[in-house]
C-alpha cells in the first residue's frame, strides 16, 4: 500500500517532536536521529515507508517541518518540540514586529499572563498575518497578537530563526503584547478587549 505522505508527516513530527521513545529512539541533544535508525524503528509498528518516502514528505511539507543534516544522514524536526532540545540556534535580532496566532478564547489568559510556551519547548511567532492566522485557527477562532519583539530585543529577551521561518522565544510578557485583529464570535465579543479588525 503506498504511504501517505499526511500521515507519515504526522508520525515524524509526534517521533521527532514529542516522543522518540515511543518507538525505542533517542533524540540527540541537538534533536536529530539517525534516518536509518528511524526508519528501522518507525517501521516495526506502522505501514512500512522507505527512504525515499521519507524524504519525499521532507520535501513537501508545506511547513519545512523537519530539516536534513548536511551530510544526509540524520534528520530532526525544525521546530515545534515539547522533549527538551538545543536546536543550537544562534540568537538574533528579529524583525520589529513579529505576530502570535491563537484562538479568541485564549486572549483574556494570555493579555494577562503573557504568551507561554505551553506544552512546547518555546512560544511559536511568525513574520505573516496568514500563517498567523493559520496557526491560530487550529485552537478555534483565530485572534492574532502583534508582539513588540523590537523593544523586548532591546531589553534582552533572544529570539531565534527555526531553518523553516518559524521565530522562537521562550516567552512573551504581557507588556509586549499589542491586541491587533480578531474573528469574535458573540460567545467572546462581549469579554474581549476591543481589538481591531
Ligand atoms: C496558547 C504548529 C492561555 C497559544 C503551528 C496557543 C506552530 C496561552 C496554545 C506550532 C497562553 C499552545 C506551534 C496563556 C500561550 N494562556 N493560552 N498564557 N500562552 N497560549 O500548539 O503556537 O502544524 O503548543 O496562543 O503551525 O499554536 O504542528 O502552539 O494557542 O508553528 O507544524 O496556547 O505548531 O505547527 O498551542 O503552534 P501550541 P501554537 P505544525
Amino acid at each position: 500500500m503506498p504511504v501517505d505522505p499526511i500521515q507519515l508527516s504526522k508520525f515524524l513530527s509526534f517521533v521527532l517532536r514529542h516522543k522518540p521513545d515511543a518507538i525505542g529512539l533517542a533524540l540527540d541533544p541537538q534533536g536529530w536521529v539517525r534516518i536509518d535508525e528511524l526508519i528501522e524503528k518507525g517501521n516495526v509498528a506502522r505501514p512500512r515507508f522507505s527512504r525515499e518516502d521519507l524524504l519525499h514528505v521532507v520535501k513537501t511539507s508545506d511547513k519545512k517541518r523537519f530539516s536534513i543534516s548536511t551530510d544526509g544522514l540524520r534528520i530532526r524536526a525544525a521546530q515545534g518540540h515539547s522533549v527538551s532540545v538545543d536546536l543550537g540556534l544562534p540568537p538574533q535580532a528579529p524583525p520589529p514586529v513579529l505576530l502570535h496566532g491563537t484562538a479568541t478564547r485564549f486572549i483574556d489568559s494570555i493579555l494577562r499572563e503573557g504568551l507561554k510556551p505551553q506544552d512546547r519547548e518555546q512560544v511559536h511567532l511568525s513574520t505573516d498575518e496568514a500563517t498567523a492566522r493559520r496557526v491560530g485557527q487550529r485552537h478555534g477562532k483565530a485572534a492574532i497578537l502583534k508582539i513588540d519583539a523590537l523593544r523586548m530585543h532591546a531589553q534582552g529577551f533572544k529570539f531565534y530563526l527555526a531553518d523553516n521561518g518559524v521565530w522562537l522565544t521562550d516567552q512573551v510578557p504581557p507588556e509586549f503584547l499589542i491586541p491587533s485583529s480578531s474573528e469574535t464570535d458573540s460567545a467572546t465579543t462581549s469579554r474581549q478587549p476591543k481589538l481591531s479588525t
